[in-house]
């Protein structure tokens, strides 16, 4: 329903500073190497050329509080909005490759800026919805989502461009295995929508899309944006990321999840972060975990609907 053109715009994003580990800004370059560009063509969509967004790290980066290097990843999203905000507003499906999933200030604010109805589904081991008060690590990849609802109270001057778009009831989680005390008590207090890796062992992967989608999109008028981070697969099958945590979703629990969002015709976005090619026991690690991603975004994009 909403990308009929079938147009996508892949924007690559080689940014690390969320969080401290290297070689998650060589994410894109191994996930486009893998071939995605033409397994989208083969599924019939029409690719403009993929963008590559540079991110230059400012000289001087002082903590804001616990946050670390708060200027670096609060330009480069910003950056990330515009780009997101201008393939949609151009007619193309903004697919954007990470990084680490402090990108997601900026794909979600780009795509809410554009459908502000839009809700959003945070596929992940991880809640990342810490605030600069709650969060243990001062990695701003573990607090994204707390920007985008405007929790961060006061924000962080570095942050003042984004918008409170996202609402508690437009925002579900699945996958979850590793929650902070403190965003246990945010989940909690706001009554979001999340899905533990025990509610997919209850109720299977088929029955916890089914309620996700049923919390966010009531009688499914929403846009959808997905933003997948690649640890909430276990580590099994996507052992090269940042902080892998055992338990997660088999890789057809994840497509699962992509393809029933593709069936909706409501899907307007899709990120995909947190590959690291630099953090694999051996390349066989790398290239499971590069294919894992590309699959769930094939997936996402329409390859297995009959
Ligand atoms: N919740 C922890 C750990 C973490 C969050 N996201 C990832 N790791 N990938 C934190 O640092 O906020
Ligand atoms: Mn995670
Ligand atoms: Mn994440």
């Amino acid at each position: 329903k909403y990308h009929p053109n079938k147009k996508v715009q892949i924007i690559s994003c080689p940014f690390s500073g969320g969080q401290a580990r290297g070689g998650v800004e060589l994410g894109p370059d191994h996930v486009l190497e893998h071939g995605l560009e033409e397994q989208l063509a083969s599924l019939d969509w029409t690719l403009s050329p993929p963008l590559s967004l540079s991110f230059s790290e400012p000289a001087s980066d002082p903590d804001e509080g616990k946050l670390k290097r708060p200027l670096y990843v609060g330009t480069s999203t910003k950056k990330v909005a515009d780009t997101v905000a201008s393939a949609l507003s151009a007619g193309s499906f903004p697919l954007t490759i990470g990084g680490d999933h402090s990108l997601a200030i900026g794909t979600v604010s780009g795509v809410f800026s554009q459908h502000p109805d839009a809700c959003l589904l945070w596929i992940d081991a991880h809640a990342d919805i810490n605030t600069p008060q709650s969060t243990p690590s001062g990695n701003i990849h573990g607090c994204p989502v707390s920007f985008l609802m405007g929790l961060a109270d006061p924000c962080p001057p570095q942050f003042a461009w984004v918008k409170p778009y996202l609402k508690a009831n437009k925002l579900a989680y699945i996958g979850l295995r590793d929650v902070d005390p403190g965003e246990r008590e945010i989940l909690k207090q706001n009554g979001i929508a999340a899905y533990s890796m025990h509610h997919v062992d209850k109720y299977g992967i088929g029955k916890v899309v089914e309620m996700a989608l049923e919390r966010v999109n009531p009688g499914s008028k929403s846009p959808i944006h997905l933003s997948l981070d690649i640890d909430a697969l276990d580590p099994v099958h996507a052992p090269a990321t940042g902080t892998p945590v055992r338990g997660g979703l088999s890789l057809r629990e994840a497509c699962y999840i992509c393809e029933a969002l593709a069936e909706t015709g409501n899907l307007v976005a899709m990120d995909i972060m947190e590959c690291n090619p630099a953090l694999g026991a051996d390349e066989l690690s790398v290239k499971a975990t590069i294919a894992a991603a590309c699959s769930v975004v094939r997936c996402a994009m329409g390859e297995t609907l009959l």
